[in-house]
């Protein structure tokens, strides 16, 4: 099996179905991954043990998903040099602003990059993951800019009515 280059975690099972969009990218574009479940607050042992061995593991990014208090990406920067890519995940009670919020405003010293809400937030996150990795991974690169291509060419010119 090959080794991951992208961790995709979340804080819980019910974060899957967004955070899935990433992994269903990284697919796509034939990048290697794993996905799992790594809450701050109900795993905070596998939290800490996940950043610990990051990059001995070879990941070089890591996609972080979660909702409402959503602590996981910025803890996870605060243990890895590892870039750390947050994806706010839609809420019930606040529609996902107090994820995005949560994500957002890291401290000078920690980066995160924040992604949109949601579903979307989740597939760019995917997207600038293997941006990243396309920069030292010509064969990839290709196959990005293969996609990109294929959903400008996706676009009509002009609206219908159906
Ligand atoms: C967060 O709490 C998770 O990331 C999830 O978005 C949210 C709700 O979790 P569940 O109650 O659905 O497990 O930790």
């Amino acid at each position: 099996m090959t080794a991951a280059t992208v961790g995709i975690i979340m804080g819980s099972q019910s974060d899957w179905p967004t955070m899935k969009e990433a992994a269903d990218l990284l697919d796509e574009l034939g990048v290697t991954y794993e996905a799992k479940i790594v809450s701050a607050h109900r795993t905070p042992d596998r939290l800490w043990d996940y950043g610990k061995t990051a990059v001995n593991r070879g990941l070089q990014v890591i996609i972080a998903g979660a909702g409402g208090a959503a602590h996981l990406p910025g803890m996870m920067a605060s243990k890895t040099r590892v870039p750390v890519i947050g994806v706010p995940v839609q809420t019930k009670a606040l529609s996902g602003v107090d994820s995005l919020y949560s994500i957002l405003q890291m401290p000078r010293g920690y980066p995160v990059a924040t992604m949109a809400i949601g579903a979307a937030g989740a597939k760019n996150a995917g997207l600038l993951a293997a941006g990243i990795l396309a920069l030292q991974d010509p064969a990839l690169a290709q196959r990005l800019d293969a996609w990109r291509d294929a959903l400008s060419a996706s676009i009509p010119d002009e609206p219908t009515d159906d």
